[in-house]
């Protein structure tokens, strides 16, 4: 067994749309048969997986009967059973079908927001059949082409309204779930409300429970809109509210890629990895480390495989990567923070009058504090020789 086999205890999940993807893609129609979900179960277990995720409709087809569902949930279960494998996230279809061309919570038509409403509270009822304790939200549609079709405020209250609604479904019935929002900035639609985790964690801020609600930033989502997706990860950490996931690769200004974790931009990826898993002090994140995202349309099922495989090593290689860097004595030097006895207590814990007086009476020698260098070009180059593999065993 080598250092990057993963195994149960890394707690790496996949959504069974993940694997699943059959290749289809705007241009053209699947290239892979769509897979059993109890199959995908099986060999993400064989693999090292610790679960699968899923929205309602990837496990059960959209306008099932009672019956049919009951047997297939069964059946999913077994197989749950005999892998050891769990699902930890469960999500909404709001996107697929023709009903919810106009989005689905933020619809104009009375309707279609009532199906939404209905559709969801089935879906985290199954959620929590199957023990899902995360349930995550991701708009679909939620978003516009027309602008003047509705007002953009009317979307947010909509928004708030259904998840004030849909917190109070939860609590009502003791699932003991939690919601984790994810932002995406467009596509499939032109402009999507609440476009980054950011606008999402104010969102949180304006609702009824918003102790039980947190975000699943997406590192495609973030690159797309041009943001560090570090950054908005570790904000939403430090107001504890990382509540899941969504790991994938991607370019810079292009569409949705869904690319294999770590395959594009492997800077970003080995900082967000460090902040997960709290190489360089502070908490880490707890939860599963989730992968959305899929195989190129160039891949047979062996392919998919060697791609879900890829996901996994590739964290895991970040994270022996950061543990090393963060362990190298030049590099703790360079980034020993700064303290002085004398300042440090003013400027934290807030205002006093007397902290005030104190600064504004303070002399500080502006010249030398100025033109003292920071070490930051070999500190990256340190950063940049770790990850390429020629530095820290
Ligand atoms: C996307 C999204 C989705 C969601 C999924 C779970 O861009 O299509 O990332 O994959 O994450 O619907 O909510
Ligand atoms: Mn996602
Ligand atoms: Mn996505």
């Amino acid at each position: 067994m080598h250092a990057f086999d993963p195994v149960r205890e890394d707690k790496f999940t996949f959504g069974l749309w993940t694997v699943g993807n059959p290749g289809r893609d705007p241009f053209g129609p699947s290239v892979r048969p769509t897979m059993d979900p109890n199959h995908i179960v099986r060999r993400l277990a064989e693999l090292g997986a610790y679960g699968v995720n899923l929205h309602d409709n990837d496990l059960v087809p959209f306008g099932a009967s009672a019956s049919e569902q009951s047997a297939i949930v069964k059946a999913f279960k077994q197989t749950l059973a005999d892998t050891g494998m769990v699902v930890p996230m469960a999500t909404t279809n709001l996107f697929s079908h023709p009903i919810f061309k106009d989005g689905a919570f933020t619809a104009n038509d009375p309707k279609v927001r009532a199906f939404a409403l209905q559709k969801t509270m089935r879906a985290i009822d199954l959620g929590a059949e199957l023990g899902a304790k995360i349930y995550v939200f991701w708009g679909g549609r939620e978003g516009v082409e027309a602008d003047a079709c509705r007002d953009p405020r009317t979307a947010w209250h909509r928004m708030r309204d259904a998840i004030d609604f849909l917190c109070g479904y939860v609590r009502d019935n003791n699932y003991g779930m939690k919601f984790a929002l994810e932002a995406k900035p467009n596509e499939p639609r032109g402009d999507l409300y609440l476009p980054t985790t950011g606008h999402m964690l104010h969102f949180i801020s304006t609702l009824e429970h918003g102790d039980m609600v947190g975000v699943n930033p997406e590192v495609a989502h973030e690159v797309m809109a041009g943001l560090s997706f570090a950054h908005n990860v570790a904000q939403a950490m430090a107001c504890d509210k990382l509540f899941h996931i969504d790991l994938n690769g991607q370019k810079i200004g292009r569409y949705d890629q869904d690319l294999r974790f770590g395959s594009e931009d492997q800077k970003g990826a080995f900082l967000l990895v460090r902040l997960l898993e709290g190489t360089a002090g502070g908490p880490g994140y707890e939860g599963p480390r989730h992968f959305d995202a899929h195989a190129y349309r160039t891949e047979d099922e062996e392919g998919v495989w060697a791609f879900a495989t890829g996901c996994m090593r590739t964290y895991k290689i970040l994270k022996a990567r950061a543990q090393a860097f963060d362990a190298d004595p030049e590099v703790t030097a360079l980034i020993a923070e700064q303290t002085d006895r004398e300042l440090t207590p003013l400027l934290t814990r807030g205002y006093t009058i007397q902290k005030a007086a104190k600064l504004k009476e303070l002399e500080i020698d502006v010249d030398a504090v100025a033109s003292r260098g920071l070490g930051y070009e070999r500190l990256d180059q340190l950063m940049v020789e770790h990850l390429l593999g020629v530095r820290g065993g």
